[in-house]
Order: structure tokens, then sequence, then C-alpha cells
């Protein structure tokens, strides 16, 4: 049975790789940093709380993440953690360079310490790109980053490309797109638009406070990405891929769609509000995957629109059942 170690298991995409990985009988560990309380939800969500062995770590300390190299000894390790929110990356650049970037690269020296046969994915990001305007972004487009997360996502990234060049090590970095799902974190625009959709329609919110509305994004869905990153390990060679769906949509389409779902206008309840507006913000990203397609075999399967149902249909439930709404 092959081993997986996951960090960020408590995020979005952990959530749904280990459910990925659990179908394809790997035996999954999901990293977590230890807190007061820690957040399982998505992993019960999803029906696996029970199936991923859990194991503390911080990407901050090299010593636990060899400690548990050495007793996991996995074959493949998915590094998923991060501060991966851009707004609070310009509040606190420091942190945001440390666990984003240095703790990339503490994974790294730790599989070069423990085992440099185990495989290394780096969840790297669009964001990269940030300021680049020649759509689509692909491989070979230069970075750009536009706030304190994107740069520390470039080091990281880049770190990743020297630690398979310099020591042989099996390292892909997956050049993500954005990608959602009912699990999305509530911070973000488009589960922050479908939550407040929700709200709205059963009345417990009467408006919903955004900022840039023109920012155009390529929005795919999180359960369809996880197979990508699989697959990268999968290849006979280590290599970088750009992971996206091609098409580019406006946080004021995403919002009028939404609102659209449950019958409601969203000009009637969106309110532009200057302190969701980030000092320097990224236009529009839109990815070019063929790569993926032509190597990996792999291809979007939700589109747009399945995708913002989906998330509308999922907190239209939720918050029903909060309120013992039939
Ligand atoms: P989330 O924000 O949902 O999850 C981030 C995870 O990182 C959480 O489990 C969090 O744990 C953990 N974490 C944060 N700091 C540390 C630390 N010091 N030590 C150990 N764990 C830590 O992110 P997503 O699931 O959406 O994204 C996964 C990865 O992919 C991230 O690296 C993100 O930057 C990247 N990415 C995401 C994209 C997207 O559209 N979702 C696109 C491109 C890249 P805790 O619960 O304790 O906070
Ligand atoms: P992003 O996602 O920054 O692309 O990073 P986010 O959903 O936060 O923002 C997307 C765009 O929407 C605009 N926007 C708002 N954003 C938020 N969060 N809240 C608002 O009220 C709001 N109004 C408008 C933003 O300005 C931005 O232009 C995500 C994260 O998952 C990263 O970790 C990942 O690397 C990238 O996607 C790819």
């Amino acid at each position: 049975m092959k081993k997986s170690l996951i960090t960020g298991i408590t995020g979005q995409d952990g959530a749904y790789l280990a459910q990925f990985l659990l179908k394809k009988g790997y035996r999954v560990y999901g990293a977590f940093r230890r807190s007061s309380t820690v957040n399982l939800e998505r992993l019960a969500y999803l029906g696996i709380k029970e199936q991923v062995e859990l194991v503390p770590l911080d990407l901050l300390d090299l010593g636990s993440i060899i400690r548990v190299l050495e007793n996991v000894q996995p074959d493949e390790v998915y590094n998923l953690a991060a501060q991966s929110f851009v707004a609070v990356s310009f509040d606190q650049p420091v942190a945001t360079g440390r666990i984003t970037g240095l703790g990339a690269v503490n994974v790294l020296e730790a599989i070069r310490i423990v085992n440099p046969k185990i495989k290394f994915y780096q969840a790297s990001s669009s964001e990269m790109f940030g300021k680049v305007q020649n759509v689509p972004q692909n491989e070979q487009t230069p970075f750009y980053p536009r706030s304190p997360y994107a740069a520390a996502k470039v080091y990281a990234h880049w770190m990743t490309v020297n630690y398979r060049e310099a020591y042989g090590i099996f390292a892909c970095s997956g050049i993500l797109f954005n990608h959602e799902s009912p699990l999305r974190g509530l911070e973000f625009v488009t589960r922050k638009i479908t939550d407040g959709v929700a709200r709205i329609k059963y009345g417990l919110a009467k408006e919903l406070r955004l900022g840039n509305l023109e920012a155009r994004r390529d929005w795919g869905c999180a359960e369809d990405y996880v197979e990508a990153l699989w697959l990268m390990l999968q290849q006979p060679q280590p290599d970088d891929y750009v992971i996206a769906t091609g098409e580019a949509h406006s946080v004021r389409e995403f919002a009028a769609r939404s609102f659209a779902c449950v019958g409601l206008n969203w000009e009637d309840y969106v309110v532009v509000d200057p302190q969701f507006m980030r000092p320097a913000d990224v236009e529009l990203l839109v990815g070019d995957a063929s790569k993926a397609r032509h190597v990996l075999g792999w291809k979007p399967k939700t589109t747009f629109e399945q995708l913002v149902e989906m998330m509308v249909e999922a907190d239209l439930r939720r918050v029903r059942d909060s309120l013992g709404v039939r």
C-alpha cells in the first residue's frame, strides 16, 4: 500500500486530495498544525475523518517535519500548507514569507535529509504571474508577483526546481489557477458570494460587501484539480504544469450568476466597500493547461456555470439546515 503525506490537511485541497488518494488505495497521513481546536470539518464533510491518519507538523519547524517523515516514510509528500489568503499577506508579509515561502523549503530539506527518494509536490499558484497581461499564461510565462503571498510562492516554486536539479529529487510544481468548491474558505470571494446569497435568501443578511468587481479569474473546480496533483507524481520525470480551465470571468459575473440562481438581481444587494480592495490587485488571470492535457491526460470536468450552481446549492442547504427550515 502506497503512503502519502499531505500538509494542509485541514484546508480545501487537503480534504479533496485525501478523498482522491483514499479512493486510489493509498494510506493517507494528514499533517495538521497543533492549535487549541483543530479544524477537521472538511474531512468530516467528506466522510473521511476516520480514514485519514493525523500527524502533527508545523511548516515552520524543520524538526517536526523530519520526525514525521522518519515515522511515516511516505512515498509521496503533497505540500499544500500555506498562509494562502492574498489579502492577509499584505498585513502579515513576514509570516506569509516564512510559512508560504520558507515552509516549503523546510519540507524539501527534510526530504533531502530523511530520504531523497520521496516524491514532492509543491502547491504553486497562478498568482505568481500577477501583473503579466499576455494571456493565457503557461509554463513559459515569466512571473511578476503582485503581493507578499505571490512573491513567497515564487520563492518556493524556484526552490522546488532547484532541489530537483541540484539533488535529483522528484519534485513537481503545480501552477494552479483558482479552484473553488463548497469547502472553500469563507474569506475567498467565490464562497463569500455564495454564502452571502444563501444568507440573503433566508433573511439573515440584507447586503453583500465586496471589493474589486472587475478582477477576472480562471475559476475551476477543486475536486477536478486534485487529480492533476497525483498525475504529476506518477510521470516518469518530474516537471511543472499549469492547471486551469482556460476561461476567465469577472467577480461581477460570479456575483450576478450566483444571485440569479435564487432569482435575485445582484445589483440590489452588492455594495462595493473599499475595505476589501487590495493595495495591489491582479486584474486578469487565465491559464493555458495544454501541457497538462497532452502529458498528463488531464482536463477540467466542471464548467463555470456548474461550479457556481453547485456552490450556491451547497450554501443554501447549509443555511437551511442551520435554521431548521424544510
Ligand atoms: P487553505 O487556506 O484552505 O488551506 C491551507 C492549509 O495550510 C490549512 O490546512 C492550514 O492549516 C495550513 N497551514 C497554514 N500554516 C501552516 C503551518 N505553519 N504549518 C502547517 N500547516 C499550515 O488552502 P487551499 O486548500 O485552498 O490551497 C492549498 C494550497 O494550494 C495552498 O498552498 C494555496 O496557497 C495553494 N493554492 C491554492 C489555490 C486555490 O485556488 N485554492 C490556487 C493555487 C494555489 P490551519 O487549518 O491550521 O490554518
Ligand atoms: P485570490 O482569491 O486572491 O485570487 O487567491 P480571492 O477569492 O481572495 O480573490 C479573487 C479576486 O476577487 C477580488 N475581490 C475580493 N476578494 C475577496 N477575498 N473578498 C472580497 O470581498 C472581494 N471583492 C473582490 C480580489 O480583489 C481578487 O482580485 C486565491 C487563493 O486561493 C490563493 O491561495 C491562490 O494562490 C489563488 O487563488 C490562485
